[in-house]
């Protein structure tokens, strides 16, 4: 009270916030006034900041918090009265007559869809230094996480606009949400890099702020142990971007532009976008309002599970049940054995990889009843069998998927899944913990996410006629992987099977040792043989044709060990790094008819 004379209108309405919410512990140890002001002011500033950033304000989020953590005191099951069972879903398989109308139908729709990036984790299961999106997603090119979505993005938008032709060109909007973890880095990597090609006005980037810590079951919140004038704050999960979404006033932008769909996404899938036009596809043929991307699950595996939900009410949902829920929810409802593989190998319940793809007006309708909240969950880590303490403070966290929970059930609700090998490899494990996924359990680590890309371009070719090679199995890292031939392509060289198929004609073949990278649009493959590394670079417009038999060196793999510092950390994570002996590399920077046949 003594301080009041520091304090505007507003800042005083907090204060009586926060002392009405039982809070009055964190002004307990103020100097007295005159002393500290600045630090008194920057508290209020935090406060603020708190208090806006929440749907509902600090006032909701107390008492959700309090209703939460009450719930963990009484070990109440989240699930309760609710019966899981395995739902029904698109079942997809690259190349056959289905996934290829579905395809279509998707590149079609991609000029009506947005895209939402969630980048705001620092990956702490990773230990990598920097962000994330900058890590190369292959070591052959080096390009970068974000730049290969960027580049998928505007290869989408182009096929998008070409096949509906005649029509308003649109440009796709792309929208990244960021934390004080990471948004001037990843600002900084899209500014020194002129966007990838994108326009700077195309990229939307909001940040997602993080949520006070509480310290004890009465909510109260945290301060910080280096500084009395400040809360103690840690991140709130990748559920914000719902919220951030909506407040932005970017969904009612787009809506009023005609986009009909929001396209949700994670952090480094380097698979990621040969799934989206044929997902997409599914989500505008079945007018899904929800459409979940899944793969087939091992047991255990750190991804969640696409469930479907029946309460004893009547109630039922189909949603994902995360990872660490799902085992002790089958244990509850009648199967001993939990979370275990079924007769096929794999667990009944499908993969979440979320990746979600929304339609935007249901979307908005829904928003505007919620204001974007999801429905959150608290996970302390108590003292004791009491109870009663926690060993460090703990805080309220929400998950994009969650964003079903609240939907009505005549909302419709789908999923759609795909190989694992086409669809998901993501980078999340150091290499140590890699090295201890059980045997058969995907490692998910930048050695294995690397490898993945090879194999899912190896096996597209394969399917499109190309005689590709077996792979070799080898161990980098304590993870033994395939190596398959190292073929990577621009997005633009082809975003859907049908196309890629287009670009291969007469009887080509690749060796497991070859490296390809086919850096342009209008590269057409004829009759090649291919044993070595081959790089074509090529303007847009520059039509060429690649064939007869190529033989070099090449480009060879070389073990490496994570811990040898002479090494980068983005190349060591590996475990191999690429010794570039020989390549034929070619470089087409005018337009026009091009044959390259050695
Ligand atoms: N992220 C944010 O943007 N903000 C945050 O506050 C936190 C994260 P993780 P997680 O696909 O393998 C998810 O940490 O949470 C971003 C699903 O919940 O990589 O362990 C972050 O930058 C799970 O159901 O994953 O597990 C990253 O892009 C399963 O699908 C993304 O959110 C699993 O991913 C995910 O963060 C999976």
């Amino acid at each position: 009270v003594k301080n009041l004379h520091l304090l505007s209108p507003d800042e005083i309405e907090l204060g009586k916030t926060l002392l009405e919410m039982g809070q009055g512990h964190l002004f307990q140890d103020w100097a007295e006034p005159g002393v500290d002001d600045d630090q008194k002011k920057a508290f209020f500033a935090q406060v603020a900041k708190l208090n806006s950033s929440y749907p509902g304000g600090l006032a909701s989020y107390i008492r959700t918090a309090r209703e939460l953590l009450a719930d963990s005191k009484a070990g109440k099951n989240p699930y309760d009265g609710f019966t899981p069972s395995v739902p029904t879903g698109e079942n997809l398989s690259l190349g056959d007559d289905n996934f290829i109308k579905f395809e279509e139908a998707g590149v079609k729709e991609a000029k009506n869809a947005a895209f939402v990036l969630v980048a705001g984790g620092l990956g702490e299961r990773l230990g990598y230094n920097g962000i994330k999106v900058a890590l190369p997603a292959e070591t052959t090119t080096g390009t970068c996480f974000l730049q290969l979505y960027v580049e998928s993005i505007l290869a989408l938008q182009e096929a998008s606009n070409q096949l509906t032709q005649g029509t308003h060109q649109k440009e796709i909007p792309f929208v990244i949400m960021t934390s004080d973890d990471t948004h001037a880095r990843t600002l900084d990597l899209l500014e020194s890099n002129s966007y990838f090609g994108m326009k700077s006005t195309q990229v939307k980037l909001l940040k997602q702020e993080k949520v006070a810590c509480l310290d004890d079951n009465d909510a109260r919140l945290a301060l910080d142990p280096h500084n009395k004038y400040k809360i103690q704050t840690k991140p709130h999960g990748h559920g914000d971007v719902h919220s951030l979404l909506f407040s932005s006033g970017l969904l009612k932008v787009w809506l009023d532009s005609g986009l009909r769909w929001v396209i949700f996404f994670q952090d480094t899938n380097g698979l990621l976008f040969k799934a989206i036009p044929a997902s997409l596809g599914v989500s505008a043929t079945k007018e899904y309002h929800v459409n979940s991307l899944a793969v087939p699950r091992k047991a255990k595996e750190a991804i969640g599970g696409i469930t479907k939900l029946t309460h004893s009410d009547g109630r039922s949902m189909v949603i994902n049940v995360e990872y660490n829920q799902l085992d002790p929810l089958l244990r509850a409802t009648g199967h001993p054995d939990g979370d275990v593989n079924c007769e096929t190998g794999y667990s009944p319940f499908p993969g979440n990889i979320n990746q979600l793809i929304l339609e935007l007006g249901p979307y908005i309708e829904e928003l505007t009843k919620t204001g974007g909240a999801i429905k959150e969950f608290v996970n302390p880590k108590y003292k004791d069998a009491s109870k009663t303490s926690f060993k460090s403070s703990t805080r309220l966290e929400c998950m994009m998927q969650d964003y079903p929970k609240t939907l009505p059930p005549s909302a419709r609700v789908g999923f759609t899944v795909m190989d694992t090998w086409l669809a998901y490899a993501p980078v999340k494990n150091n290499p140590e913990e890699a090295a201890k996924v059980p045997k058969g359990n995907p490692y998910h680590s930048a050695t294995s996410g690397e490898m993945a890309i090879y194999r899912a371009n190896s096996l597209i070719l394969k399917k499109a006629g190309v005689q590709v090679e077996d792979p070799v199995q080898q161990v980098f890292n304590g993870q033994e992987v395939e190596v398959w031939p190292r073929v990577t392509w621009k997005p633009k060289w082809g975003m859907t099977f049908a196309e890629i198929k287009s670009k291969v004609s007469g009887s080509c073949s690749v060796s497991q040792r070859s490296t390809m990278a086919l850096k342009g649009r209008d590269i057409f493959l004829e009759d090649l043989h291919l044993d070595g590394a081959l790089i074509i670079n090529s303007t847009d417009g520059a039509e060429v044709k690649v064939g007869g038999s190529i033989q070099n060196k090449g480009w060879l793999i070389e073990r490496i060990d994570y811990k040898d510092t002479a090494f980068p950390e983005e190349v060591r994570i590996r475990g191999f790094r690429i010794d570039k002996k020989e390549q034929l590399e070619e470089t087409y920077s005018q337009p026009g008819k091009f044959t390259l046949k050695p």
